[in-house]
């Protein structure tokens, strides 16, 4: 058997793409409660300013899937796939409804002490995210959103409340989801709008180091609450990002583009900015502002594994000409690569991509990886009967573990495996229902209409051999 017997295997959601109920028992705003579906969400995620002002006509967050006031039916399905562990966010707005209170709102946290209790149940471990993309609109509106230092603080104090709340409940964290989303989609990774006159490397690279600071301070946190019995991770949207050809331009470029992903987990990790920041600061005219004691800060508080999402391999070629080719068919920009196929929304499929990034982050940092999330969006067909045959989605996921398999057979030390949108959840790049990741289908459609009953799909009962076996039967 090549992993471990206690191999954490599970699914993976985010607070803001299932809870719904999202002015619930005191909660405010946050972010994304103001993003539209399909195309208009590409507009309001570029656009910032514009989604601040107009009013659309659904908003998918504000029901989502209803995960909360159907948590227990969900974790209860769950539970009988086997899951050894379950990874959601906490609403930072459930808690802090507009981010800068002295005191937290305690009906929010209330609501996160039924569900991990209700994971602890059946003896699933829960994985939890401190800021999936859902930073309190109050904070973006009051304080320009991660650009303020102030930000640092409020997530701080934010940190130390769960942290403590939850201390014998729950043993993994996240600081930050997809910290790199920051560069990408500043609106959703930071809060950030950006005006056109600004230097907008300065703004997400000065963004970038708050946050990085704010994960410092949330691990020192921890460890000051409940020493070694957590577990600290950073996460990463993680994607190996090859040469289009073997010119070694296209080389450098390729190596110069990682460096770019893997600043953070630098950071979060070793626990300085690399030397290579240097010039490209240089290059792009950001110069970071510090405090005196954020070096030192960074270095005590590194992370203590490094989990990421998966979904892709990425290709970069040093011609500009070439690269204008690129397109995204998710929030990062990709040349076509000749040898893969692409999902409906023109995802790269490259299981082998999942090995190579492995390899790549573990020989950089020598600490446990932990992928959390991994998966096919999809379109699905509900049959007569009720389920779907949803055999591109087995198909996809075999594929993953295999070279997942094998790279722990490379040597990878690997703490577990969440598969993305466990259960069909609100899609955070479209806003669609109909782009379906789950084991477990939901009837909702993207303008919000069905019954939300949920019914298991052919992969449910697949992965939960895959699970029972630890993956032996691949
Ligand atoms: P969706 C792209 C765009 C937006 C979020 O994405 C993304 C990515 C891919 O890295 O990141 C993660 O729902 C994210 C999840 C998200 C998942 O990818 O656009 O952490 O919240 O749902 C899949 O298909």
């Amino acid at each position: 058997m090549v992993l471990k017997k206690d191999f954490l295997w599970g699914g993976a959601i985010a607070a803001n793409q299932a809870e719904g109920a999202y002015k619930e028992d005191g909660k405010g705003l946050s972010l994304v409660d103001i993003l539209p579906a399909g195309e208009e969400r590409r507009e309001a995620l570029f656009n910032p300013e514009v989604a601040l002002s107009k009013e659309y006509s659904h908003y998918p967050s504000h029901e989502a899937i209803d995960f909360y006031h159907t948590y227990q039916e969900d974790i209860k399905h769950f539970a009988e796939m086997g899951f050894k562990v379950f990874r959601t966010s906490i609403s930072w707005p459930r808690i802090f409804p507009k981010g800068d209170e002295a005191e937290p709102n305690e009906k929010g946290l209330e609501f996160y002490d039924q569900l991990f209790d209700e994971c602890r149940k059946y003896g699933i471990e829960p994985l939890v995210t401190l800021n999936h993309f859902d930073t309190p609109l109050y904070l973006i509106e009051e304080y320009g959103g991660w650009r303020n230092r102030k930000l640092v603080g409020f997530y701080e104090r934010y940190a130390k409340v769960v942290l403590d709340r939850y201390k014998d409940k729950v043993k993994y964290w996240l600081t930050f989801n997809e910290i790199n989303m920051l560069l990408h989609i500043p609106f959703f990774g930071g809060g950030l709008i950006i005006k056109d006159d600004e230097n907008a490397n300065q703004v997400k690279y000065q963004a970038a180091h708050h946050q990085l600071v704010a994960s410092s301070l949330a691990t020192k946190a921890a460890k000051e609450i409940n020493g070694e019995n957590f577990m600290i991770g950073c996460m990463l949207a993680a994607a190996e990002i090859y040469p289009y050809t073997c010119h070694p331009d296209d080389m450098l470029k390729s190596v110069k583009e990682n460096q770019k992903q893997y600043f953070f987990i630098d950071v979060q990790s070793r626990g300085e900015y690399p030397s290579y920041t240097n010039r490209l600061f240089r290059e792009l005219n950001v110069k970071i502002e510090m405090e005196p004691s954020d070096e030192a800060l960074l270095k005590a508080y590194p992370v203590d594994f490094i989990s990421f999402s998966y979904y892709s391999s990425r290709l970069t070629s040093a011609d500009p000409e070439v690269n204008k080719k690129s397109t995204s068919g998710n929030a990062f920009k990709s040349l076509k690569n000749p040898y893969l196929q692409a999902s409906d929304w023109g995802w790269q499929i490259d299981p082998i991509g999942l090995r190579v990034t492995m390899n790549q982050l573990y020989d950089r940092y020598q600490k446990p990886l932990f992928i959390v999330e991994n998966g096919l969006g999809a379109v699905d067909e509900l049959t007569a009967d009720g389920t779907v045959e949803d055999d591109y989605r087995i198909e996809y996921m075999r594929e993953h573990l295999k070279q997942m398999i094998e790279a722990v057979d490379d040597g990878v030390d690997l703490i577990g495996y969440t598969s993305w949108g466990c259960i069909d959840l609100v899609s955070a790049g479209t806003g669609e229902m109909k782009k379906r990741y789950g084991f477990i289908y939901v009837d909702r459609d993207n303008e919000g209409n069905g019954t939300s009953e949920r019914y298991k799909k052919k992969s449910f009962y697949w992965y939960k051999e895959v699970i029972e076996t630890n993956g032996e039967c691949l």
